[in-house]
């Protein structure tokens, strides 16, 4: 779009960001700073994980950190980081993470802001050096800003994020998010330490031809899936899957697909965590277009209950995505 030229060619993140104050819900400059925040924690992160494969190196040579401790797993010190980012930030009072059972209250009396984070998701990709990703969300808090943190404040159904987004440590880092007005997304020059907008007001396509969902398991799907996956065959669609949600996502966004982590004989709730998986990719879909439901209803109206709760999981293409539904809801 004409719009998007303005800040097309050598726009840095922290610059759009400024452009885009007037975007950002309580324009207070709180929230640009979050975003901040989380980016520095993203190239810290990115830094570790392009150095991965080296730890088990360097400890062939006997290095160990100056405690003499075994090196830390990188999901472990992800966390690490992007908790660290917030505390320092101060804009955010707690932060709900997959690494961590309980809440975790920063203590920051004048934090307005509350963040769910999946640190590194598809972890189990680490390893074997395929992408990986980070995923968040950010809330107001709804209680009195100073006041003890309260459940309601953290137990906000996806509809209520001002902003959510992604960190894609692929073939280059990428991040993308949105605060309700569209979707941007910025790739990462690592020999400036910047990230560039690369991919301004990003739109999903309406339909797709590619299908995301873990097959090993299609004797465990019920009869609606079987038959939406039998569908997709049918018309020769491409079946990809990474087992890495923010690069799958992050592919179907791009070219238009579907992803599905449905429900199965063995968890009714599929394994995806709707307050650090599910919400921030869902609002990013909706952003740019497309649709996520768990089977039967949008992923962002769902009431939160408990803290890592699951949610199956049916995101991408809008018409992919109601196609399943009505699949699902067959004789329902
Ligand atoms: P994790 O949070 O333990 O890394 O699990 C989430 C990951 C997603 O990135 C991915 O889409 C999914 O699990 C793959 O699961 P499966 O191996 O069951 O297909
Ligand atoms: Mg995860």
């Amino acid at each position: 779009s004409d719009s998007s030229l303005a800040y097309s060619v050598g726009t840095t993140l922290d610059r759009f960001i400024k452009m885009k104050q007037e975007e950002f819900p309580f324009a207070s400059g709180e929230l640009s700073q979050l975003l901040r925040d989380i980016a520095l924690a993203a190239k810290i992160v990115n830094r570790e994980t392009n150095r991965a494969g080296l730890a088990n190196i360097g400890g062939a040579f006997g290095q160990t950190n100056v405690q003499g401790e075994e090196q830390q797993k990188l999901d472990v010190i992800a966390n690490i980081r992007f908790t660290r980012a917030l505390t320092k930030g101060g804009e955010v009072c707690a932060v709900v993470s997959e690494e961590d059972d309980e809440v975790i209250d920063l203590q920051n009396g004048s934090g307005k802001y509350v963040v769910a984070i999946d640190p590194l998701d598809g972890s189990s990709n680490i390893d074997v050096n395929i992408s990986i990703g980070t995923i968040f969300s950010i809330y107001r808090r709804v209680t009195p800003i100073g006041s003890p943190i309260q459940p309601e404040d953290i137990m906000q159904p996806g509809n209520q994020q001002v902003a959510a987004g992604y960190v894609l440590y692929g073939s280059s880092t990428m991040l993308v998010y949105t605060t309700g007005h569209g979707v941007n997304g910025f790739t990462y020059e690592p020999s400036l330490g910047e990230f560039f907008l690369s991919h301004p007001n990003m739109c999903a396509p309406e339909d797709g031809k590619i299908y995301s969902v873990n097959e090993g398991s299609y004797n465990l799907f019920e009869p609606g899936l079987k038959a939406y996956i039998e569908k997709c065959k049918s018309q020769e669609y491409s079946a990809r899957y990474i087992g890495s949600l923010v690069a799958d996502f992050h592919r179907n966004l791009l070219k238009g697909g579907i992803y599905m982590y449905p429900a199965t004989a063995k968890s009714p709730k599929g394994k995806l965590r709707l307050l650090y998986e599910a919400n921030a990719l869902s609002f990013i879909a909706e952003q740019a277009g497309g649709m996520a439901t768990d089977g039967h209803g949008r992923i962002l109206d769902i009431q939160p209950t408990s803290l890592h709760q699951r949610t199956p999981l049916h995101i991408g293409s809008k018409k992919m995505v109601e196609e399943v539904g009505e699949f699902l809801n067959v004789g329902k």
